[in-house]
């Protein structure tokens, strides 16, 4: 421990800035005690001013203020440049009493009030000065060890049930979003098994094309299983996803299973041995990442991108439905994760034909009313969202439109710079009465049925298809409904 009055050079750490000193100064014996207990750090010199009763107090490494608080004894501290001070009390007068006196002693120090009882209202003036808790700083740990213990024990429970089960089968929702695929990756981490005995199930493919890329660029095998195939397990765990969402008239042995992690709203008719619904969470990731780290799991790069990628999925980047954990548990796989994995994600390779067709249409490209519309012919249904995102790039661009035809249909997806009318809403105008679309704020998909097109527009070449595309957005965007 440092001694009192130890000489300023002797703290200086090196040829670069000195480390500053802090000085802490406690109203009586008591807290000075509870600070010595939490242990002091090696830049703080421990100060005290006993109260009436405790002249004879000894708090372990305090030395009383000389002559009490005032600046005179601050000044005997000799605070240089750098030094911080925090004052620690839970009494109006000693506060506004030691504020003044660091104040006039050392005019630039920054000060950090300690204190469990005063407001910011109960303090004075001053140019630095910081206010928060004591005992709550530690109180706030404590209730987060706590849930650290509850994660824990649902490992263990979950452990328990299905440690000894030879095949689990984790069953996520039809059509698997990243969300469910990456907790299920968890879950299989948490219980320490690989996909031969906890493969991930599914009653229905993965067809979107960003999902798709997800499992292509991780490796990820989700298997699509008959409600039959099901007595293959002898075990099932429910990931992101209740037994409600496979239909009216559910096979009977989803209605009675061993595990449910979920957080959308709590359903009933049916059973589960374990249940963790967390309908508070924007993302069923974010609970397997408290799991993996209660249970002490390394999170490796691939499944910290999973995470990663699910959570920003399901909460369209910490935005929609997010909650202080997500943001906690983002932060932990964050470190973790592998940007070159992600970005194959995010921004899958183009193929050679969807880049002719976007090199055919750039030649084309004009930028009108804040517009850039780009019509691409035939491709890849993956090609288009992608082109829109490099539409929006343009200068000038404040919406992005990229059109495809896919199939029967007309195909665009839509993007802009977010400050302007929500793309779902537009997007649901532009279609209305011809196809389906919706989206978010900032991004929209929108298919229309060549055939409908057709009807109404009398043809669907190219320059047909970007003249009432251009002519529906316009109107949309500037014409919203009342
Ligand atoms: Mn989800």
């Amino acid at each position: 421990m440092q001694r009192l009055w130890a000489p300023p050079s002797g703290l200086a750490c090196g040829d670069g800035d000195p480390m500053g000193r802090r000085f802490i100064v406690c109203d009586g014996a008591e807290l000075a005690r509870l600070w010595a207990r939490i242990g002091s750090s090696e830049s703080e010199e421990l100060t005290w001013v006993p109260r009436e009763d405790e002249t004879r107090a000894r708090p372990p490494g305090f030395h009383a203020l000389p002559g009490g608080l005032s600046a005179d004894a601050i000044t005997k501290l000799d605070p240089k440049s750098g030094d911080e001070f925090a004052l620690i009390s839970d009494e109006g007068p000693f506060v506004r009493a030691a504020v003044s006196a660091v104040h006039a002693a050392a005019p630039d120090a920054p000060v950090l009030v300690m204190s469990d009882r005063l407001d910011d209202d109960d303090l004075p003036e001053h140019p630095c000065l910081r206010r928060t808790g004591l005992r709550t700083q530690i109180r706030d740990d404590v209730d987060h060890e706590f849930a650290h213990l509850g994660n824990l024990h649902r490992v263990v429970e979950l452990r328990e049930l299905l440690g000894a089960r030879d095949r689990i089968g984790i069953l996520l929702q039809p059509d698997p979003d990243p969300d469910g695929i990456a907790a299920g990756l968890g879950l299989r981490a948490v219980l320490g098994r690989k996909s031969p005995t906890a493969p991930l199930i599914s009653f229905g493919a993965i067809t979107r094309p960003e999902n798709q890329a997800m499992v292509q660029a991780l490796g990820i095998d989700v298997r699509v299983v008959t409600p039959d195939e099901l007595d293959e397990f002898d075990a099932l765990a429910l990931v992101d996803v209740q037994p409600n969402v496979f239909g009216e008239s559910p096979p009977a042995r989803v209605l009675s299973v061993e595990a449910v992690i979920d957080h959308h709203p709590e359903r009933t008719g049916y059973d589960s041995i374990f249940k963790d619904i967390r309908v508070s969470y924007g993302a069923t990731a974010s609970m397997l990442i408290e799991y993996l780290e209660a249970a002490g799991l390394e999170i490796r790069p691939k499944l910290a991108t999973a995470l990663l990628y699910g959570i920003k999925s399901d909460t369209q980047l910490l935005g929609r439905d997010t909650s202080a954990a997500d943001m906690r548990a983002f932060a932990t796989v964050h470190q973790r994760h592998s940007p070159a994995l992600l970005r194959r994600i995010e921004r899958p390779a183009l193929p050679w034909d969807g880049l002719r067709a976007l090199g055919r249409a750039l030649a084309r490209t004009k930028i009108d009313e804040g517009i850039h519309l780009l019509v691409l012919g035939r491709v890849r249904e993956d090609v288009i969202p992608q082109v829109a995102e490099l539409g929006l790039q343009a200068e000038h661009t404040e919406w992005a439109i990229a059109a495809g035809t896919v199939g029967s249909n007309l195909v665009f997806s839509v993007r802009n710079v977010g400050y302007v009318r929500a793309a779902g809403e537009v997007v649901r105008a532009v279609v209305e009465g011809l196809g389906v679309g919706g989206g978010h704020r900032s991004m929209a998909k929108g298919i229309i049925p060549l055939k409908a097109f057709r009807e109404v527009y009398g043809r669907a070449d190219q320059k047909t298809i970007s003249t009432a595309l251009f002519e529906a957005f316009v109107k949309a965007i500037h014409e919203p409904k009342e």
